[in-house]
This record gives C-alpha cells, sequence and structure tokens, in this order.
C-alpha cells in the first residue's frame, strides 16, 4: 500500500498549499518559490533583488534549509524580514512547512514573498506551496546538459535565471544550448542571463518582477 501512502501525502500537500494560496490572493502578495540546486545562487540573487526593490515595494522572505540559520541571517541584513524553516533533513519544502512559518510573518505589510526552497535540482519542483509561480536558478558551472537530466524543475518553472554569466570563461558551458534546451521542455519560460557578482543582468530582471508585482495589486 505504498503508493496510496504517498497519493495521500500529495493530496495533504496539495490542500494546504490552497489554503495558502487564498491566504497570499488575499492579501495581493506576489509569492515566488525559488529553487536551484546548493550554491547555485538563490540567497545571492535574494539579497540583490532586496537591495534594488525594497524602497518601492514591502518585501518578505522564507527561508528553507535542512539545517542552520545561515541563509535567514543573510537575509535579515538587507532588514526585511524573514523567517527560517529547518526541514530537519527533508530535501524540499511543503505547504505544511510553509502554512507554519507564515505564523512568523505580518503577510498585511507585504506586497512581494520570496520563499527560497532548499538547494536540490529535483523534488521541490513537485511540491506546490501556494506561489503565484516557481522561479528556478541554473549556474554555469553546473554545466548546459541540466535540463536535459532534470527536465521536471525546467517544466514547472515561469522563469529561469541563468546565473553566474561571469565564470563563462571558465567554464565549458553554452549559455545558448541551456536556453534551447530548457525552452524545448517549457516554451514558456522567460530566460534572465544574471551575474550576482558583477550584477549583470540584474536590472532587467528587476524591471519584468517590479511589472509582476504592480499586476498582481
Ligand atoms: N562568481 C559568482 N559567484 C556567485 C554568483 N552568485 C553567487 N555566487 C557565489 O556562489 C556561492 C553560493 O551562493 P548562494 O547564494 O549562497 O547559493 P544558494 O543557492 O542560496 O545556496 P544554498 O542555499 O546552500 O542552496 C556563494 O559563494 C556566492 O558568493 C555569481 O553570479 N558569480
Ligand atoms: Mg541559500
Ligand atoms: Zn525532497
Amino acid at each position: 500500500m505504498k503508493i496510496s501512502v504517498v497519493k495521500n501525502i500529495m493530496e495533504a500537500n496539495q490542500r494546504i498549499a490552497e489554503e495558502n494560496r487564498r491566504r497570499f490572493s488575499e492579501k495581493k502578495l506576489l509569492v515566488i518559490n525559488l529553487m536551484s540546486s546548493p550554491g547555485a545562487g538563490k540567497t545571492s540573487l535574494l539579497e540583490k533583488t532586496i537591495q534594488s526593490m525594497k524602497a518601492d515595494f514591502r518585501v518578505g522572505v522564507v527561508e528553507g534549509d535542512i539545517q542552520s540559520t545561515y541563509d535567514a541571517e543573510r537575509i535579515g541584513q538587507t532588514g526585511v524580514p524573514v523567517v527560517q524553516i529547518n526541514t530537519g533533513g527533508a530535501c524540499h519544502l511543503d505547504s505544511n512547512m510553509v502554512q507554519e512559518a507564515l505564523k512568523g510573518l505580518d503577510l498585511t505589510q507585504m506586497d512581494l514573498l520570496f520563499i527560497e526552497n532548499v538547494g536540490n535540482l529535483v523534488c521541490p519542483a513537485e511540491f506546490k506551496l501556494g506561489e503565484d509561480f516557481k522561479a528556478m536558478i541554473l549556474s554555469v558551472a553546473e554545466g548546459d546538459d541540466k535540463p536535459l537530466k532534470y527536465p521536471l524543475m525546467f517544466h514547472e518553472s515561469r522563469v529561469l535565471l541563468i546565473n553566474k554569466i561571469d565564470l563563462l570563461p571558465f567554464c565549458d558551458c553554452d549559455p545558448d544550448l541551456i536556453e534551447e534546451r530548457a525552452l524545448k521542455i517549457n516554451p514558456q519560460l522567460t530566460i534572465f542571463r544574471v551575474s550576482c557578482r558583477t550584477g549583470e543582468g540584474l536590472d532587467r530582471w528587476a524591471d519584468w518582477l517590479r511589472n509582476q508585482v504592480k499586476q498582481r495589486k
């Protein structure tokens, strides 16, 4: 009966994700579930994005990690409200964990909420959290074959950020090939090439995001 157990878990996740989603849409809050493999640059992207948007929008963050409050402390330095989830071993966030984390945030004081998922290119893509959309980061150091091998995350995401483009001269990675392969899986993907190190491409991403927040209002 293993199969029915798994099914029940997914149904419960779906139900709580819908509750989260209702709360978010009551508050006209844009919520983004940010996913990538470990170290692709999720927290770095959030630090940069918050810096460029916090004068115009009220931003909040839920940080998901197996252990530690390290990322929440990094986000805390930007001055925006943040809650850390420690999954205690689980390799993805689920909607119940997010619902618990929301108790620590005042959603009435927020326009944009980022949920940084656990670093993992596989199962975070399977769990809805109540977000408006998923965004994923792939860093060029991971290789241009990743859309071929981990298609679900590319399929489920609305946005792909190709990060660490400052490292392209040192990597055997063709960003055109990443885009071509990703778009074959998901032709609706909006793609940005960025570097959180040099700042290249981040303005375009922030402009796009501002429009998304305004449309939600
Ligand atoms: N060269 C370069 N390094 C980067 C860039 N973005 C992030 N890094 C570095 O990559 C490392 C990992 O970045 P994080 O932002 O912590 O990555 P993450 O996805 O949040 O990692 P986890 O939360 O552990 O999954 C850090 O040392 C960053 O300074 C970039 O655009 N270029
Ligand atoms: Mg992080
Ligand atoms: Zn998992």
